[in-house]
C-alpha cells in the first residue's frame, strides 16, 4: 500500500467543456501528485465560445459537500466560483469551524465570455466573512479593481489595491496576465505578491496563445497543491506561476472554429507533446 499523498479539496463550479472551474482544478491536483476532492457550487453548461446554462447547486448540497470533504481529511483548500451569497456564507461558517487549513480563493467574478458567476449582492459577504480566514487571494487586475475599489492602470496602482486588500486578512496574489496594467514592456508579465510585509514580484514571458481558458483556476489550483505540500507560501506560488507558463505552452485548441482553447495542467506529462 502506498502512503496517501496530501489531500487537497477544490469548492467550485463544473465547467462542461473541462477548460475551468472544477475540472481545471483536479487536472492540476493530478498534475502535482496530490488526491483532488471536489465540492461543486454550481453546474455550468459550456461550448468552446460561451456559458450557456449556469446552475447553482444551493447551500445545503455545498454544505455536505464540504462535511464530507472534511470526514476524509484535509490538507489544502482552492475556492473558486461561488455563485451567490448564501453558498458564501456557507462555505464560510464551515471554514470557520474547519481546524486551521491554507485557504486559496479564486474571487472569480464572471467568465471570459461576461457571464456573471457570482451574484452582486455576494460581494459584502465574501468580502467580510469569507477573506478574513483565507490564506491567499489571487485576482486578476478586474477582480483586484473589484475588491479594492480602485482603477488600476499601472504598477504602482496594483501594489495600492494589493495593500487594500491584504487589510481584509489574506496575502494577495494580483495576476497580470490579463491587462498591460502591471505587465513591463517586452512581453513580460508581473504577478504581484504580497503579504503583508514585503512584494515580491513574478516576472514571466507573456505567452501568446489564444487558448487560455482555465489559467487562473489553474495557477489558485497549483498553490494550494503546492500548499498541500507544506510548501512556504512565496515558493508554492513561485512554483505555481512556473507550473502555469508550462501549461500555457502546452494550449490547444477546442471547438469546431479553433478560436477558443485551453492551457494544458498535464502539459509533458502524458504522450502528447
Ligand atoms: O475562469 C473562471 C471560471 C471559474 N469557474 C467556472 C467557470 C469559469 C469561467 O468560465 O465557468 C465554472
Amino acid at each position: 500500500m502506498a502512503a496517501p499523498p496530501p489531500r487537497v479539496l477544490t469548492i467550485a463550479g463544473s465547467d462542461s467543456g473541462g477548460c475551468s472551474g472544477a475540472p481545471a482544478d483536479l487536472r492540476t491536483f493530478a498534475a502535482y501528485g496530490v488526491h483532488g476532492l471536489c465540492a461543486l457550487t454550481a453546474v455550468t453548461a459550456q461550448s468552446a465560445a460561451e456559458v450557456r446554462a449556469v446552475e447553482p447547486l444551493g447551500p445545503e448540497l455545498v454544505r455536505q459537500q464540504l462535511e464530507t470533504a472534511e470526514e476524509i481529511g484535509l490538507d489544502a483548500i482552492k475556492i473558486g466560483m461561488l455563485s451567490d451569497a448564501a453558498t458564501v456564507e456557507v462555505v464560510a461558517r464551515w471554514l470557520e469551524r474547519l481546524p486551521p487549513t491554507p485557504a486559496v480563493l479564486d474571487p472569480v467574478l464572471r467568465s471570459t465570455s461576461g457571464t456573471a458567476l457570482l451574484d452582486a449582492e455576494a460581494m459584502p459577504v465574501l468580502v467580510e466573512r469569507l477573506l478574513p480566514q483565507l490564506l491567499l487571494v489571487t485576482p486578476n487586475l478586474f477582480e483586484a479593481e473589484r475588491l479594492s475599489g480602485m482603477t488600476i492602470t499601472g504598477l504602482e496602482e496594483a501594489r495600492d489595491a494589493a495593500r487594500r486588500i491584504e487589510r481584509m486578512g489574506p496575502s494577495v496574489l494580483v495576476t497580470g496576465g490579463h491587462g498591460g496594467g502591471t505587465g513591463k514592456p517586452g512581453g513580460e508579465v508581473t504577478d504581484l505578491l504580497f503579504d503583508g510585509n514585503r512584494f515580491e514580484a513574478f516576472v514571466h514571458p507573456r505567452i501568446r496563445t489564444r487558448w487560455r481558458r482555465g489559467t487562473g483556476c489553474t495557477l489558485s489550483a497549483a498553490v494550494a497543491a503546492g500548499l498541500g505540500w507544506h510548501l512556504p507560501l512565496q515558493e508554492a506560488v513561485r512554483r505555481a506561476v512556473a507550473f502555469v507558463e508550462r501549461a500555457l505552452r502546452g494550449s490547444y485548441p477546442l471547438g469546431r472554429s479553433g478560436g477558443q482553447g485551453t492551457l494544458d495542467p498535464m502539459a509533458g506529462r502524458r504522450g502528447r507533446r
